[in-house]
């Protein structure tokens, strides 16, 4: 019996990146685990990719290429050929550009696979050669990117290794046990050495449960917080003058806007007392090495991004920076020299080109965005927009569209895919190769392919490959081999590759970027933030400049909104949905409904999988607290109706004092099939943009809740 173990690297968007041995016999995947030998993995994988085997010999893989036989959206599929399906995805494509442009033609993707080469960018450069409408991906961590560049610039931040040096831990609107689990062993370490953990989260997660201090606050209100904790330092005389002085700008203006929030003032936006924001501002203020690990949750309300930009000042005001461990924590991923442009390739985009957002795609398709030409063909890959962006019902009304022609790659028919004329299979991770950053650690990766393609599924790499030669492009970029690609994907002189070869990658699976050791590590203790001034900008150059830009290789225009300029000192934006800001709508809807992430899920990925639905719970439940239900006459797995001015969607009733009285809690990611009516929490979302980066709202709103 030939037995082999391949290492290889988990391919989801998740911090964590794993490095993943995955034992083949006789050519088929038996077993994955994580990696013993690397340091951040640490022989261990999570609930959802424990089995990965199981996703890739799952009998509801999609393995041959798919037209549809029945009305849209029955899932109703006959096998064709690839030539049939690129034959026919060429001609009505060739048709379309040539009656109404190539603006007709709108991709949509994310990172359903994280790899360099098959991952966000794969479709970008035919997409740009075509001149198809641009899909701006800002629903991850585009507000807080743009407002920590604005601070601290693109800077990997503390180390997430370093953590075990802290003495003092906040974890920020991140729940770390189930989303980026690999980081707990680290700070686990730092408590065994005396370090405080503390957790500011709505909920009493499981992280918050091991927490030495679960400091609850309302959703979209961590704004006034961070506000607060500056004026108190300021007040109090906590500020390290030093550090100030050498590395920051504007620190008087910063200090003159922090007068205005108060303790009281964050109090009741908050809802926590002003003696705990006092404490909080004095511990962390006097326990070197303080650091903050900020969640991408925090973003996900109307002031997500000037949420930001207060959190990314308080490092630098402490002297945070100056210790080993101390300072801030987000996306270590500017360590990457990953070749954006290179991948990207925005330089085939034709002079004008029309961008539209992702959240944005139900009322595009219907046409209530106004759409000029309007979208005759829709490509989806790396990506399930049913189960994970707002305007749900108008993305159901506009998938149904008989004149859509919607080709859909996928592992699985997913709600988005159910609406497929054409449904493309694509391989997963064990059947293909790719190079992978990380954005929760500071190891390359490399992820050997363990076995064959199961039936005729294919790479992105691949699918783009074919693509292009049936629409008859001849640029030989787009038919670069694989390897090419993989060579191609990286600027191999940057310092922080010195000494590496992809030989020994691909060998060993992953290496440590060449930065200095995680043990005797303060990026910042001199400065040197990668900002135009140089310093930390409490008052951002930026922003003063007018309307801006922050180019993010998702294809996220960031920086202001719409075109409005930016105060350049951090300010408290309140939710757009709130008792305060809009009494009116909390009259007839008063309770603020979140969406996080579920443990057992990644994004919508094994929604429909047995293992990690058995862990997660069949049905979409919601989780409120008890006074919340019994006000309302709710008992403990009763059905509920969530709803709103949006929409509504039926879930059942799990009563918990875990969440903050008026908040309720709808797992992210659920399949249509686990709910109901179909619907699910994005039928109540909002389409609103956030203050910074296009990002998203999703968790900045009210809801109602009664017995269904
Ligand atoms: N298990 C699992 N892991 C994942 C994912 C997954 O789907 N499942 N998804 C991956 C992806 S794409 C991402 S972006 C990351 C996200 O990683 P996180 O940001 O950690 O994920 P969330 O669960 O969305 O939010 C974290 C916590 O923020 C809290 N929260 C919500 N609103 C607020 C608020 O206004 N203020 C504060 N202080 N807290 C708030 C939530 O209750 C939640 O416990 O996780 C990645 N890892
Ligand atoms: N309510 C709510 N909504 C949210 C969020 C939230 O927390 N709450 N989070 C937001 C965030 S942070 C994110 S990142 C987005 C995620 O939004 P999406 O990226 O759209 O979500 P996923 O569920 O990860 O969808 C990825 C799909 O790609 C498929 N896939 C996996 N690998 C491959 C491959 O190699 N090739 C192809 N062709 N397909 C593949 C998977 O089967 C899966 O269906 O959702 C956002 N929406
Ligand atoms: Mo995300």
């Amino acid at each position: 019996m030939a037995r082999d173990a391949v290492i290889g690297a988990c391919p989801h968007d998740c911090p964590d990146t794993c490095s993943i041995l995955t034992t083949v016999e006789d050519g088929k995947a038996i077993a994955v685990r994580g990696n013993p030998d690397h340091p951040f993995t640490q022989g261990r994988l999570c609930v959802k990719v424990n089995n990965y085997q199981d996703r890739v010999y799952s009998d509801r893989r999609v393995l041959y290429p798919l037209k549809r036989v029945g009305p849209k959206g029955s899932g109703q599929f006959a096998r064709i050929t690839w030539d049939e399906a690129m034959g026919e995805i060429a001609e009505r494509w060739k048709g379309i550009i040539a009656s109404d442009g190539g603006q007709a033609i709108l991709p949509y993707s994310y990172l359903g696979t994280q790899g360099v080469i098959n991952g966000l960018n794969v479709g970008d450069p035919l997409f740009n050669k075509l001149g198809a409408t641009v899909s701006e991906r800002t629903f991850c961590d585009s507000a807080s990117c743009t407002a920590y560049m604005m601070t601290i610039g693109h800077t990997p931040g503390v180390d997430p290794e370093s953590f075990v040096h802290s003495k003092y831990i906040i974890l920020w609107a991140c729940n770390t046990l189930s989303t980026n689990s690999h980081h707990w062993p680290f700070i686990e370490r730092a408590r065994k050495n005396g370090a405080k953990l503390v957790v500011i989260d709505p909920v009493r997660t499981r992280t918050a449960r091991l927490a030495d201090w679960h400091i609850p606050i309302r959703p979209g209100t961590d704004g006034a917080l961070a506000l607060a904790l500056i004026n108190i330092i300021v007040k109090e005389g906590l500020v390290d003058r030093d550090y100030v002085e050498k590395h920051t700008i504007g620190f008087d203006a910063l200090a003159e806007r922090a007068a205005d929030y108060t303790p009281e003032f964050a109090s009741a936006e908050t809802g926590i007392p002003v003696e705990d924001i006092l404490t909080l501002a004095r511990e962390y203020a006097t326990t070197p090495p303080a650091v903050v690990r900020i969640g991408v949750a925090v973003e996900r309300h109307a002031g997500g991004g000037q949420t930001v930009r207060a959190i990314a000042c308080l490092p630098a005001l402490i002297g945070a920076w100056t210790h080993v461990g101390g300072g801030l924590l987000q996306l270590p991923i500017w360590a990457f020299p990953v070749n954006w442009p290179g991948l990207m390739r925005p330089d085939l985009q034709p002079e004008t080109m029309r961008v539209l957002n992702t959240w944005r795609l139900g009322p595009a398709l219907t046409g209530e965005e106004p759409m000029d030409p309007p979208i005759r063909s829709l490509f989806v890959y790396n990506a399930n927009p049913m189960a994970m962006v707002s305007q749900q019902q108008k993305l159901e009304a506009g998938l149904a569209r008989e004149d859509l022609f919607t080709v859909v790659s996928e592992h699985f028919i997913t709600d988005t895919a159910k609406y497929a004329d054409i449904v493309l299979p694509a391989t997963t991770q064990l059947e293909q190769k790719d190079i992978m950053f990380s954005w929760g650690h500071l190891y390359l990766s490399y992820n050997n392919q363990a076995i064959e393609p199961l039936g005729e599924a294919v790479s992105n790499t691949e699918l783009f490959r074919r693509l292009a030669k049936a629409l008859g492009i001849d640029d030989p970029f787009f038919f670069r081999s694989d390897d090419e690609m993989i060579e191609a994907s990286m600027d191999w002189s940057s310092p922080v590759l010195e000494g590496v070869t992809l030989e020994d990658l691909k060998a060993k699976g992953y290496i440590r970027l060449n930065m200095p050791a995680a043990d005797d590590w303060a990026p910042h203790r001199d400065g040197n933030f990668p900002t135009p001034s140089g310093k930390c900008e409490f008052s951002s150059t930026m922003a003063a400049g007018g309307n801006f830009v922050v180019p993010l290789f998702r294809q996220g225009y960031g920086g202001s909104q719409s075109g409005e300029t930016v105060d350049p000192l951090p300010h408290y934006i309140a939710p757009n949905e709130s008792k305060r800001t809009s009494p009116d709508l909390a009259a007839s809807y008063p309770l603020s409904l979140i969406s996080p992430k579920s443990h057992a899920f990644l994004n919508s990925n094994y929604g429909n999988l047995p293992a990690q639905l058995a862990q997660a719970g069949e049905e979409q439940a919601v989780i409120l607290h008890p006074d919340d239900a019994a006000d309302r006459g709710i008992v403990s797995g009763g059905a509920i109706r969530v709803f709103n001015q949006r929409g509504a969607f039926e879930a059942f009733a799990t009563l918990s004092p875990d969440v903050l009285r008026g908040v309720v809690v709808a797992p992210a990611g659920y399949w249509q099939r686990s709910n109901r009516r179909g619907a699910t929490v994005h039928a109540l979302t909002p389409p609103a943009f956030a203050d910074l980066g296009r990002g998203p709202t999703f968790s900045d709103m009210l809801v109602e809740v009664a017995s269904a």
